[in-house]
């Protein structure tokens, strides 16, 4: 048997955190033969409700899951993980402007990020789910100075599976069927899904659907807006969807890729003109537990608008918390 990794899920009371940890426990993220110890951050009144959660985890009787910790201290939380799921955050609420959001995140990562580079595991894994997810990534990744910065990621996966299934409705093929999709930018209505390099069976899905109009007026709003369709059809955000692209994430970042790409928000190196360390959904495959960026596609006046438009923004949300980043 071997030995048990530990993974934090911060906002483990919540509804993506309800998706999330059964899977985890079940296996489903790190591997079918790796046990897994949960350490659950959630806040003080939300402590009765994370024990609830851990209550059905027990009646689960996963082999896999080899304990539990339940906390409302960051430090006691990341003690010694290796993956550290970031899904708790500030939601916006009533009258709340924008900025007041920012700063309020800001806040909670500054304070995660430091736990993190105080008591994790040197190789830990961490994957931002809360949003603003690049942007708490960034200053998540900015609060902990020891650790490797490409160890901090950002959630772009459901982005990236949402615009994979668009893919396979309009080509009437089967989803896994489609490789090298790309998804750039900011987790957002901004981000730019990128079918231009995307094949099916070797074939160009740009040349199948064969449609510009269809995918600046159909596609990107479709896979930009999902989020909100989302709401207005359930009353409730995304969280099964979104708990899923969180374990796709960690699954291929710790076990590979096969080659494969998918979407990571990721440092920026410098490459593709986004300034370095801004925390920008990129392409890469994974191997050996690293991921790597695919490097030197190429980039096309219409794809140089889209990729501005939501890097303008991730810079305005950046510039947004510079002040509390010291
Ligand atoms: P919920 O409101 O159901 O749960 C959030 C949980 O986080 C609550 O239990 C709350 O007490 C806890 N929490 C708040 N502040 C915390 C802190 N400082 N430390 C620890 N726990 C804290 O939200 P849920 O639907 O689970 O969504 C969680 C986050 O994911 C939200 O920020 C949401 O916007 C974001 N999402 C991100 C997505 C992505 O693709 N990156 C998609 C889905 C989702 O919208």
């Amino acid at each position: 048997m071997k030995a048990p990794v530990r993974v934090a899920v911060t906002g483990a009371a919540g509804q993506i955190g309800y998706s999330l940890l059964f899977r985890i426990a079940s296996g489903e993220m790190l591997g079918k033969d790796q046990p897994v110890i949960l350490q659950l951050l959630d806040l003080p009144q939300a402590q009765t409700a994370v024990k609830g959660v851990m209550m059905e985890l027990e009646d689960c009787a996963f082999p896999l899951l080899a304990g539990m910790v339940a906390t409302d201290d960051p430090e006691v939380a990341f003690k010694d993980v290796q993956v550290a799921l970031l899904v708790g955050a500030r939601p916006r609420s009533k009258g709340m402007e924008r900025k007041d959001l920012l700063t309020a995140n800001a806040e909670i990562f500054t304070v995660q990020g430091a736990a993190l580079n105080k008591v994790a595991d040197r190789n830990v894994k961490v994957l931002v789910v809360g949003n603003p997810a690049n942007t708490n990534a960034y200053i998540a990744m900015k609060s902990a100075p020891d650790l490797n910065p490409k160890n901090f990621t950002a959630m772009l996966r459901l982005d990236h599976n949402r615009a994979l299934s668009q893919l396979a409705a309009k080509t009437g093929k089967p989803v896994a069927a489609i490789e090298k999709l790309a998804v750039w930018g900011n987790h957002s209505p901004t981000m730019y899904a990128d079918y231009r390099f995307a094949t099916i069976d070797g074939q160009s899905v740009k040349d199948m659907i064969n449609d510009h109009e269809w995918n600046r007026d159909v596609f990107l709003p479709t896979v930009g807006k999902r989020g909100a369709a989302i709401i207005e059809a359930r009353g409730l955000s995304s969280a099964a969807s979104a708990a899923n692209a969180a374990i796709d994430h960690i699954r291929d970042w710790v076990l590979g890729t096969n080659g494969k790409w998918v979407t990571m928000g990721i440092p920026s190196d410098g490459s593709y003109g986004i300034p370095k360390d801004v925390m920008f959904g990129f392409p890469v495959t994974c191997e050996n537990g690293e991921y790597k960026m695919v490097e030197g596609l190429e980039i096309d006046q219409f794809s140089r608008d889209c990729i501005n438009v939501t890097l303008n923004e991730l810079e305005e949300e950046r510039a947004g918390v510079a002040h509390l980043l010291g």
